[in-house]
């Protein structure tokens, strides 16, 4: 049998409609890229456990949205008990990165300042449609006191592991 964490973290994804937060956590934990799975998902977390470069076992209870960003009354047992957040936008909608400005303010106020956060930009596969700058990403992640910057494709994979990674990495940096 396998060894029993070291850590155990609830994290959540957070962003407008359709940033790719389902798809982030699909390809994640599943490794795939799906868009029929998109819809079918309820408010259950995804679990996976991330073994760090130091040995370090973490495992992340992953709290996707699913649908309900609408509906702010419903998020008081989403918030709960969460340590950190992937706020995530999309690189070819310049208002989703206001959003997650937005979204921060709203985790801090349910989960207090103590908490981690990075900034996540997705669909970075999209290279001709890219509508938001470097400058304007950077002025953001400093705005919100995000602790990293990241690119991501939940359609390639690229970055994926790495910002979940280091979203556990700094956790565990935290703790102790
Ligand atoms: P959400 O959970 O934040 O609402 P979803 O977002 O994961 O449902 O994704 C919204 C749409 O963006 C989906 O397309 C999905 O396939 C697409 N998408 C998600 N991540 C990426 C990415 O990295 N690159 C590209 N090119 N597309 C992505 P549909 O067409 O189903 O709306
Ligand atoms: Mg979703």
């Amino acid at each position: 049998m396998s060894r029993q964490p070291d850590y155990n973290f609830k994290i959540l994804l957070l962003g407008d409609a359709a940033v790719g937060k389902t798809s982030l956590v699909q390809r994640f934990v599943h490794d795939r890229f799906d868009k029929s799975y998109l819809m079918t998902i309820g408010m259950e977390p995804s679990e996976k456990h991330v073994d760090l470069k130091n040995g370090t076992k973490v495992a992340l209870s992953i709290w996707d949205l699913a649908g309900q960003e609408r509906f702010r009354f419903i998020r008081h047992t989403f918030y709960k008990g969460a340590r950190a957040a992937l706020l995530v936008f999309d690189l070819t909608r310049s208002a989703t990165l206001k959003g997650a400005q937005k979204w921060n303010k709203e985790f801090t106020e349910n989960c207090g300042s103590d908490v981690v956060r990075i900034l996540v930009g997705n669909k970075e596969d999209l290279k001709k449609e890219i509508a938001v700058s470097s400058k304007e990403c950077e002025e953001t992640n400093i705005r919100i006191k995000s602790e990293y910057l990241i690119r991501t494709s939940a359609l390639t994979g690229n970055h994926v592991d790495e910002a979940f990674t280091r979203i556990a990495e700094l956790l565990v940096k935290k703790s102790s």
